[in-house]
């Protein structure tokens, strides 16, 4: 199987998050990367289709942001990393933003995700990794890895959040739509919710979008991913949320996963992105579901044996010394 993975994407490093009230390491650290590519060895660097495809899905005002954002919050003296603490409430009458402070909360929905001065780059390449395997799904191969970092699900057209500044999962599918694939499917695995893709897609009917998450009464992000949100306008149908209680082991994700797959099936794809995410293992540090590393193999055939060309994005998985092991356990299946 062909991996794609740029260096540059190893170079965001934030030095804290919010976590519980207080301030802890961020568990979105290049290590994760580390641990992954220890497991799977070789890797590819993804050709650079540029701006572009990142453009596809991305507003140009929200890319030119997330570069000038570190410089304006350098000069606005700030010491720290870059991190939005005010946030216009939704009906607020637009207003002209101009201090860092307020852009912050105008491109963010949340307080997690630290725009550094790496973070554009590496999601950049975190993107072009995505695209290439979009890429190589249309060629010789059938299958292939975009070993993505920092993840992208949470982020929308317009915003950054939950650790995600570029959705990698929504480039790579919109650049499979553009090489030619009338429908394209996603399948996003991650144990939560996907708001930033299902946001990107939510009123076309050309994207499915199926997500198996932690049900967002209980779980970040809370307020996307319920089962009622089917999407809406053309994209009416198109949408379709599992979400499953604290405990989830693999029998029941299995189930749902097989839902997923059912009306995935009847969309009938001409390619599918699965945005993985290994933070449904058992012993993940945010995450309350109970996979065990065998049970990613058992998910993975389940998705093979669908047989479409299949882009795989790595998303969450936050148990650094378990997650190389659990992505390895996820590709044996294809
Ligand atoms: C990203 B991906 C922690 C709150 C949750 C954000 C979680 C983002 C997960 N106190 N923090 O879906 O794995
Ligand atoms: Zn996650």
């Amino acid at each position: 199987m062909r991996i794609f993975h740029d260096d540059r994407q190893r170079l965001h490093a934030p030095a804290l998050e919010l976590h519980n009230g207080g301030f802890t390491t961020y568990a979105e650290t290049p290590a994760r990367a580390e641990a992954i590519l220890a497991v799977l060895g070789i890797t590819e660097t993804p050709p650079d289709r540029g701006d572009a495809a990142i453009l596809a899905v991305h507003d140009a005002d929200y890319l030119a942001f997330l570069q000038a954002a570190p410089g304006m919050w350098r000069e606005a003296g700030r010491p720290g990393d870059a991190i939005p603490y005010a946030f216009p409430v939704v009906g607020r009458r637009p207003l002209k933003l101009s201090r860092i402070d307020a852009l912050m909360g105008r491109y963010a929905f949340d307080a997690t995700t630290p725009i550094t001065a790496d973070a554009y780059t590496s999601s950049y390449w975190s993107a072009q990794s995505a695209v290439a395997a979009a890429e190589a799904v249309l060629g010789d191969e059938h299958v292939a890895f975009a070993l993505c970092r920092p993840p992208g699900h949470h982020a929308g057209a317009d915003y950054c959040g939950g650790y995600c500044h570029i959705n990698a999962a929504a480039v790579a599918a919109q650049a499979l739509r553009n090489s030619g694939c009338g429908r394209v499917a996603v399948l996003d695995i991650d144990y939560h919710h996907g708001n930033g893709t299902q946001d990107v897609f939510w009123t076309r009917h050309d994207v499915f979008y199926a997500s198996v998450h932690a049900d967002p009464s209980n779980d970040y992000p809370f307020f996307w991913g319920h089962a009622d949100e089917t999407g809406e306008g053309d994209g009416r149908g198109a949408t379709l949320n599992l979400p499953l209680p604290h405990g989830t082991r693999l029998d029941a994700f299995r189930r749902a996963q097989a839902t997923a797959l059912d009306a995935i099936a009847r969309f009938a794809p001409d390619a599918l992105v699965v945005s993985f995410g290994a933070d449904t293992w058992f012993g993940d540090p945010i995450s309350h579901f109970a996979l065990e590393t065998p049970d990613y193999s058992v998910l993975a055939r389940d998705v093979a044996r669908c047989s479409w060309p299949t882009a795989i994005v790595m998303e969450g998985g936050y148990a650094v010394d378990a997650l190389g092991h659990n992505v390895a356990s996820f590709l044996s299946g294809f």
